[in-house]
């Protein structure tokens, strides 16, 4: 299911520049949705906004290898141990990408007010270059991406429906910023996957 207003396109590149982000509407077919929604260790974590201390707007969890701690909008998140599940997408996954992981960030958007802010994932744990595989189950919800400098290119759009991978490579998150925007259609729920190489 696409979002209205949106024709998602198969693509090995949806930016015309600086990056490079591979985008497959239909990676798998299996709906894991609600077993990831069950299973997984969630947590509520916090972030300052304007000097408040408020709920990140998404619920969270942190799997991977047990040496891949990693440092995320000031917060140290030790991986819990991979699950079956888990396991078996990163393998497929790395399969289809040639690319290895070591580690998965899960993000659990409840509803359409649950989203996240612009952003790029470039801390130095990820490495020069990184490759990010974002795989997505529920709910389809607006990905976008927004050049750092050249205003005169428009924001990108893409809907990530159910099943569907973005894979982020090159100098994308060296030019542009990306965000799941929030709606004012309602929205049941989304988990989205973001599997990782952290330099250990
Ligand atoms: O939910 C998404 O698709 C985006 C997740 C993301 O950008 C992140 O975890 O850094
Ligand atoms: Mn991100």
């Amino acid at each position: 299911m696409e979002l209205p207003g949106i024709k998602n396109i198969n693509t090995p590149n949806l930016l015309p520049k600086d990056g490079e982000v591979e985008f497959n509407s239909h990676f798998i077919e299996a709906d894991h949705l609600q077993e990831l929604i069950e299973q997984t260790k969630w947590t509520q974590d916090k972030m300052n906004m304007f000097g408040k201390v408020v709920d990140l707007p998404r619920l969270t969890a942190w799997y991977g290898d047990p040496e891949a701690s990693y440092t995320y909008s000031g917060i140290t998140n030790n991986p819990l141990a991979w699950t079956p599940l888990l396991l078996n997408l990163k393998k497929e996954i790395e399969t289809y990408t040639g690319s290895e992981f070591n580690s998965v960030l899960l993000n659990y958007y409840r509803d359409q007010s649950d989203h996240m802010s612009w952003h790029n994932d470039d801390e130095k744990e990820l490495g020069h270059q990184p490759v990010i595989a974002s795989l997505s189950f529920g709910e389809p919800r607006l990905f976008q991406f927004k050049h750092f400098e050249d205003k005169t290119i428009e924001k990108i759009s893409v809907s990530t429906e159910g099943g569907s991978l973005i894979i982020m490579r090159g100098e994308t998150q060296k030019y542009w910023r990306h965000r799941i925007a929030k709606t004012s259609l309602p929205m049941g729920p989304r988990v989205n996957l973001t599997f990782r190489k952290i330099s250990v």
